[in-house]
C-alpha cells in the first residue's frame, strides 16, 4: 500500500519525495524590516516592493500545507535591544544612522519587539506554529530549530521567503549540512537582486541537487490537493 502521506513533488532537478508527517515547512524572515518601506533592508538602498510580489503564492501554500496538517516555522531576524547579539562587523557595514539599532520609521532597525521586526500581517502566523528569532543570516546559527525540529522527527524542509540568497540560501545550506532534505519554492522566495534569485535557484539543484530541489508553489499545492483527495494522513 503507498504512503498517501509522502508527496511526490514535480521539482529540478528531479521529483522531490515528501512524507508530510516528517516535514516543516519553513518561512524564512517575512518581516516589515525586509518587506516594508522604511525598514532594514530599504536603509541599505533596496526596492522592497519586489519582495512583496511573493506573497500571494505564499498565503496560498500556506494555506494548503495548514489546511493538510502540515507543521510550520516562521523565523525573524533581530537583535536584542543591547545589541550584544549583533557582533560589530555586522552592525558597522551599514551607513550611520542605517545600522541595525538606529532608528526609522518603524523602530529601531532589526531589533526584536520593533515594529519592523513583526512578521507582515498577511503571513502572521497562526497558534501552535513556531517562531524562531534569528540572530543571524542562518535558521540554525544561535537557536533551538535542530532540536525542535529533531524533537518532531522532521527530516524533509520546504523553504520559503527572502531573501533568496541571503538568509534562505544560508538557512537552505545549514540544513543541507545537516542532513535535511530540502526543497526551496521558486515563487514563493524573493531577493532584492533578480539575477541572485536566478543564481541561488541554479546553484542549489544543480549537481544532482548539492543543496536541494527546487519546486513551485502550485506543484506542490497540487500534490498536497492529490493526497487529501486520496485521503488524510493516518
Ligand atoms: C538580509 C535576510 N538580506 N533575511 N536578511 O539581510 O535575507
Amino acid at each position: 500500500m503507498p504512503d498517501s502521506s509522502i508527496l511526490t513533488v514535480p521539482a529540478r532537478p528531479g521529483p522531490f519525495m515528501l512524507p508530510l508527517r516528517h516535514a516543516a515547512l519553513v518561512v524564512i524572515d517575512m518581516q516589515r524590516d525586509f518587506v516594508e518601506p522604511g525598514g532594514f533592508g530599504a536603509s541599505l538602498g533596496n526596492d522592497v516592493t519586489r519582495l512583496q510580489a511573493i506573497v500571494p503564492a505564499l498565503q496560498r501554500l500556506l494555506a494548503a500545507w495548514r489546511a493538510a496538517g502540515g507543521a510550520v516555522v516562521h523565523t525573524r531576524e533581530g537583535h536584542r535591544a543591547d545589541l550584544s547579539d549583533c557582533p560589530p562587523a555586522k552592525r558597522l557595514r551599514g551607513s550611520p544612522g542605517l545600522r541595525i539599532g538606529d532608528t526609522g520609521p518603524m523602530g529601531r532597525l532589526l531589533v526584536q519587539g520593533e515594529p519592523g521586526h513583526a512578521i507582515i500581517a498577511e503571513l502572521a502566523p497562526t497558534e501552535g506554529e513556531r517562531v524562531i528569532d534569528k540572530p543571524g543570516k542562518g535558521a540554525f546559527f544561535g537557536t533551538d530549530l535542530q532540536a525542535w525540529l529533531a524533537a518532531r522527527g522532521i527530516s524533509h524542509l520546504v523553504f520559503t521567503g527572502v531573501t533568496t540568497e541571503v538568509c534562505v540560501q544560508t538557512s537552505m545550506r545549514e540544513a543541507n549540512d545537516r542532513g535535511f532534505d530540502c526543497v526551496l519554492i521558486e515563487d514563493a522566495t524573493e531577493s532584492y537582486f533578480p539575477e541572485f534569485k536566478a543564481a541561488t535557484l541554479a546553484m542549489v539543484r544543480a549537481q544532482g541537487a548539492i543543496v536541494g530541489w527546487t519546486a513551485t508553489s502550485a506543484d506542490l499545492i497540487a500534490a498536497l490537493a492529490a493526497m487529501r483527495t486520496e485521503g488524510p494522513c493516518p
